[in-house]
């Protein structure tokens, strides 16, 4: 008895001696977490590293795929050389002053890198999350040649007008595996639209990859201006239907590691489409400036001048703005969740007077 009650005092006294000890170990963390300028231990030991690296992303990646800043300004295949484009695009002229657009487009499985080292079983039209931009002029014929290469039934759904067989939606216009099939429809209305897949459960075949932007350009077509696409999207790399990546153009964090150069003074518009699954609202918000925006692209007035967009899935925005200051912008999400998670990005500013600096192309210096 004697001897119990002699080790349990041991007992005691050990664990009233380790917890003192351990609270004066915690002390000073918690006293410089409340100094009164706010700044933590941790925000403190990553000064002085690289803005990027602050945002949360290490390390690079491959862009032998898909390359984010090629995206940007890539429709009806422009960013290939004239013998390989004319696998996937041609364009024939028609009387009328129109063109019939077509195109070869395949959907596949597909792992793509949407972090540095973080791989994602996607599934992707033509190799690549987002599918290639589609662009056209009000009017145009757009002929698409649809092969499913992929292991589930696919379809492209097109936003925009069309008759009720070229939807792509119905159980009956799946196209199965190792199956074809021709969208054909005019390119209207003018606006900046989107084209997904729509088989079911349609968002898985959303969540894996398989959408893309589609530009219909007004006859007369927009003011010249250095024009840039950017699909906001997300992954749901453990499949528990929320999304643990983020970001406009797939990859998480790229356009903070590769600011998008602009120039002062000049016209930006971009394309902006939302396909983000899981989540209702997406947004996009640009730092040190305000934007017009054209709402679905359609009408040819702005319909807000603000400096921060919301999108539910499958909205889409024109937005036009010109950069009167050099350096770094910020864009982002406002979802402040989405933007530690990969949609974050810059712009950098340049001086237009720079020597050697490569001429931006307007739309239609591109298109010619
Ligand atoms: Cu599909």
């Amino acid at each position: 008895m004697q001897r119990n009650h002699a080790l349990v005092i041991a007992v005691i006294i050990f664990i009233v001696a380790a917890s003192i000890y351990l609270s004066l170990q915690q002390q000073p963390a918690d006293k410089a977490n409340d100094q009164p300028d706010g700044q933590h231990n941790g925000a403190k030991a990553r000064e002085g590293m690289p803005m990027a690296a602050h945002a949360g992303v290490v390390g690079n990646y491959s862009t032998s795929d898909f390359d984010p800043s090629v995206y940007l300004t890539t429709w009806n295949f422009n960013d290939l050389p004239p013998k390989e484009r004319e696998k996937y695009y041609k364009e024939t002229p028609l009387p009328d002053g129109t063109l019939i657009r077509e195109y070869w487009f395949s959907a596949q499985d597909k792992k793509i890198e949407v972090a540095p080292g973080v791989f994602y079983d996607a599934w992707v039209y033509n190799g690549q999350a987002p599918g290639p931009t589609v662009r056209a002029t009000d009017g145009d014929t757009i002929r698409i040649y649809f092969k499913n290469d992929g292991s589930k039934p696919h379809t492209i759904h097109f936003h925009g007008l069309h008759p009720a067989g070229m939807d792509g939606s119905f159980p009956d216009q799946f196209v199965n595996p190792g199956e074809n099939f021709t969208y054909e429809f005019k390119a209207e209305p003018a606006g900046l639209h989107l084209y997904h897949c729509h088989s079911t459960p349609l968002k898985d075949h959303i969540a894996h990859g398989l959408y893309g932007a589609y530009i219909v350009d007004p006859k007369g077509s927009r003011a010249p201006a250095h024009e840039l696409v950017m699909v906001l999207n997300s992954f749901d790399t453990n499949f528990d239907e929320e999304n643990e990546i983020y970001a406009a153009n797939t990859k998480a964090f790229y356009y903070m590691n590769n600011p998008i150069k602009v120039k002062k003074g000049e016209l930006v518009r971009i394309y902006a489409v939302n396909i983000v699954e899981f989540d209702q609202i997406n947004s996009l918000h640009i730092h040190g400036n305000f934007f017009n925006e054209y709402r679905t692209g359609t009408m040819p007035e702005p319909n807000a001048y603000t400096d921060i967009i919301e999108l539910g899935q499958g909205e889409r925005s024109v937005l036009e703005l010109r950069f009167n200051e050099t350096g770094l912008f910020m864009f982002h999400a406002h979802q402040t969740e989405f933007t530690e998670k990969g949609w974050m990005g810059a712009f950098d500013v340049q001086d237009a007077e720079l020597p050697g600096q490569i001429e931006n192309l307007s739309s239609q210096e591109v298109e010619e």
